[in-house]
């Protein structure tokens, strides 16, 4: 006999929950006493929560508080409208950071504005489907996960409740990273250390949007009426949009990434759905872990690197001119036509000896 709890979470997952319940020993409880603790607040991408490169300590336990909203989101500028699901109201959810060996809390709430059963999986986590099975909740529940981090990298978080449900909510905004940093700090490809001045994390999403009989983008009153046509779409796996930051030119313009000649920058990429190649216009991957994994040493001097659908990989760069650099996925219809596109504004001073115009465009000469 299931509850409607049950019936509504799935019988896979709700029949895990009677062995994982008792499965957690006194013993390990006693030992998590005794680590300090950390509350950490949230930012918005592409920005990161300050944290340290290098542990200052010993292993702690780093909290996070993740609301879950359901709501819709302007994905371009023609104001199509997305029915979204977010963590903490952005897309993608934020980036957390933590070191290896630190236990991840996470308390998540399914508020009751909210229609649906949401739940996190971790692709950081060991067992319970990410931890998918232990924190599957209805509108108006939350519920406190903990892990411990034992890899270092960037790893994909992503709702996945059951069934259909996984790929429409990850379609339709619910994923973010977790960065694990060995540590002491990033490695280069002869172990010595490497650091950065800045870390942005740039999430990548693929929307497939429904259109009227006159090619239209549709829009619906609510997520349950988006489903069955949304769905349809999906299933002809085209995107009808392929974005950075949740929406066509989120980190273009007025929001483009900033940064200074000299500066080295973190570029952290996730794709929960959908594979991508990464490429800075004029810029390089000085130091690229295209898996995201900083146990394996970084690949140098790359001009495009691959991301693996379900993976979040990560670049560091030392911008060298300043200038406009345009940050794409180098499937360039869908950078230029479907919007996946960012932008460094660099300042500093430019390098003759990297680049120079030699000559300025003019007319071929007679002869
Ligand atoms: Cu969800």
């Amino acid at each position: 006999m299931l509850t409607r709890r049950q019936a509504l979470m799935g019988t896979a997952a709700a029949a895990m929950l009677p062995t994982l319940a008792k499965a957690a020993p006194p013993a390990a409880e006693a030992g998590m006493a005794g680590l300090p603790r950390e509350k950490v607040t949230l930012v918005a991408p592409p920005f990161v929560h300050a944290h340290e490169q290098v542990a200052s300590g010993g292993p702690k336990v780093v909290e996070f508080v993740l609301p879950i909203e359901e709501k819709p989101v302007v994905i371009d500028d023609e104001g199509t409208v997305l029915q979204g699901m977010t963590f903490n109201g952005s897309i993608p959810g934020p980036m957390m950071v933590v070191h290896e060996g630190d236990y991840v809390e996470v308390t998540l709430i399914n508020s009751a504005a909210n229609s649906m059963p949401h739940n996190i999986d971790f692709h950081a986590a060991t067992g319970a489907l990410g931890g998918g099975a232990l924190t599957l909740i209805m509108p108006g529940e939350q519920v406190k996960l903990r892990f411990k981090a034992t890899r270092s990298g960037t790893f994909v978080y992503h709702c996945a409740p059951e069934g259909p449900m996984i790929p429409w909510h990850v379609v339709s905004g619910m994923s973010g990273t977790l960065m694990v940093l060995p540590r002491d700090g990033l490695r280069n490809h002869r172990g010595e250390p490497l650091r950065y001045d800045q870390v942005f994390y740039v999430g990548e999403n693929d929307f497939y949007i429904p259109r009227d009989a006159d090619g239209n983008f549709k829009q619906y009153e609510s997520h349950g009426d988006a489903y069955a046509e949304t769905v349809e779409v999906m299933r002809g796996l085209v995107p009808t949009h392929v974005v950075f930051n949740g929406a066509k030119g989120a980190l273009t313009g007025d929001n483009a990434m900033k940064a200074k000649v000299g500066e080295t920058v973190l570029i952290v990429h996730s794709q929960a759905n959908r594979d991508t190649r990464p490429h800075l216009i004029g810029g390089h991957g000085d130091y690229v872990w295209e898996e995201g994994k900083f146990a394996n040493p970084p690949a140098r001097d790359l001009e495009t690197w691959f991301i693996r659908g379900g993976s979040a990989g990560a670049a560091v760069y030392t911008f060298l001119q300043p200038g406009i650099y345009a940050y794409v996925n180098h499937n360039l219809i869908e950078a230029v036509e479907l919007g996946a596109t960012a932008h460094f504004v660099v300042e500093g001073e430019w390098s003759d000896d990297l680049m120079k115009q030699v000559e300025a465009p003019g007319p071929i000469p007679m002869n």
